[in-house]
């Protein structure tokens, strides 16, 4: 097989610097995301300044407080995080389709045989650099390697701003003087039990048996055996799309209220509806599922000619494989669900005999957007109102007892 080109790109101090693009006054200085010094939680995020008074992700606020008295705590804004996430995975799929996000701020990304294309991967990296520089306005770390493990390793080696490309051949080489710690799964624990073993580096490790690994560490000393070789043939696996969608929940009470369980099956519809249009999907196929009481399971499909991707769809489905259901067995019910699959992209036939559908997929995704920014239960429709519970609140408003829900 040819030599894989992979890239591991992970945003440094990620947190502080994108508070760091509003607010240039944070730069050079010890700052912190994580919420009140005072309060009891940790820490999210420390900037490099901070971490050279020994301040790191996970620590309580408080120590953090007593290490740095004058670092600046932030309590973090999310959404902004979110923002400069997704447009730092978009830079990085202009340079490849197999890409594989692995948390908020890193990824790998896989460049073999885009070179011929567009140049050494080195010179991806660059380019995948300034463009996050100059786009988001922070910095990145990236590592080359020929397996995930080497390019993880090598982001690592000089953050922050780094760029390590470990040469094709060279991984065992590379890999020899670093400490047993620079290992991916490599915790304190396996670093500790390694170290009673007289393991400190990657070289002392690759110099034992496979068997002896085994004995100590179990399936974890295989892994390593391989991993000190420097053999990691895992592929960048982009992430796969969903194949179904669905909600279902189980009620506090058994109950045949006919109403409740459509009142329900509408709400249950709209999570999934909403679900569907966000990830730009279609579906061809809804299923419903009811338990009754005495755990006995059914569960009913119905395919469409045209896909459909509105909450009023879904319900209609539903609820005429609810009614079915229910007359030929009357029995309380412990849980009801509703889903699609036959999932495609949103390349619609137009409706072109059903004007109205157009319409209902409008308001639809009107109602997201307000979700989206006001919560989910913020808007009830029609049916779903039943789930209202009239709390005598000074306000005299009321609360939505919304089904839990589970997948
Ligand atoms: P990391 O990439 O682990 O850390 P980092 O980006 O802050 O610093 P660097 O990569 O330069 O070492 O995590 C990315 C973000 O995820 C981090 O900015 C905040 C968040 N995070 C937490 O909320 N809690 C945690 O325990 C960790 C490790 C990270
Ligand atoms: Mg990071």
């Amino acid at each position: 097989m040819a030599q894989r080109r992979i890239l591991h790109v992970d945003l440094d101090a990620f947190f502080v610097s994108v508070e760091r693009v509003r607010n240039p006054e944070l730069c050079g200085k010890p700052v912190i995301v994580g919420g009140d010094p005072n309060g009891r939680g940790v820490v999210a995020c420390a900037s490099y300044e901070a971490r050279a008074y020994g301040i790191h992700a996970a620590m309580p606020l408080k120590k953090a407080t007593r290490l740095c008295q004058h670092a600046i705590f932030l309590r973090g804004s999310f959404s902004l995080y979110r923002e400069a996430s997704s447009r730092f995975m978009a830079i990085l799929a202009d340079f490849s389709p197999l890409l594989e996000p692995l948390g908020i701020d890193e990824a790998y990304l896989d460049l073999t045989g885009f070179e011929l294309l567009y140049g050494p991967a080195i010179e991806s990296a660059m380019k995948i650099k300034r463009r996050i520089k100059d786009e988001i306005g922070i910095t990145a770390s990236v590592g080359i390697g020929s397996s995930k493990m080497i390019a993880k390793i090598a982001s690592d080696l000089e953050k922050p701003d780094g760029l390590v490309e470990v040469a094709s051949g060279r991984e065992q080489e590379f890999l020899v003087p670093l400490a047993v710690g620079k290992l991916p799964w490599v915790g304190p624990k396996t670093e500790q039990a390694l170290r009673g073993m007289g393991v400190k580096t990657v070289g002392d490790l690759s110099a034992l048996t496979e068997s002896m690994l085994k004995t100590r560490l179990g399936s974890m000393g295989e892994v390593l055996y391989r991993y000190a070789r420097g053999i990691d043939d895992r592929e960048v696996t982009p992430p796969q799309a969903a194949k179904s969608i669905s909600r279902e929940t189980t009620f506090d009470k058994d109950t045949l209220d006919v109403e409740f369980l459509k009142a329900t099956l509408r709400y249950l519809s709209e999570r999934v509806g909403a679900e569907l249009r966000d990830n730009g999907r279609r579906a061809r196929c809804v299923t419903f599922k009811l338990r009754y009481s005495d755990f006995d399971t059914i569960s009913r499909s119905r395919t469409v000619k045209e896909s459909i991707n509105t909450d009023g769809a879904i319900f209609d489905i539903g609820v005429g494989l609810l009614d079915r259901a229910l007359s030929q067995r009357r029995q309380l019910v412990r849980l009801i669900g509703i889903g699609v699959s036959g999932l495609a992209g949103e390349e619609r036939q137009l409706s072109l005999l059903d004007p109205t559908v157009g319409r209902e997929e409008h308001l639809d995704r009107a109602i997201d957007r307000l979700r989206q920014k006001y919560g989910f239960t913020a808007i009830q429709r029609g049916r779903t109102m039943q789930l209202r519970q009239v709390f005598p609140t000074e306000q005299g408003g009321y609360t939505l007892s919304t089904p839990s829900l589970s997948r």
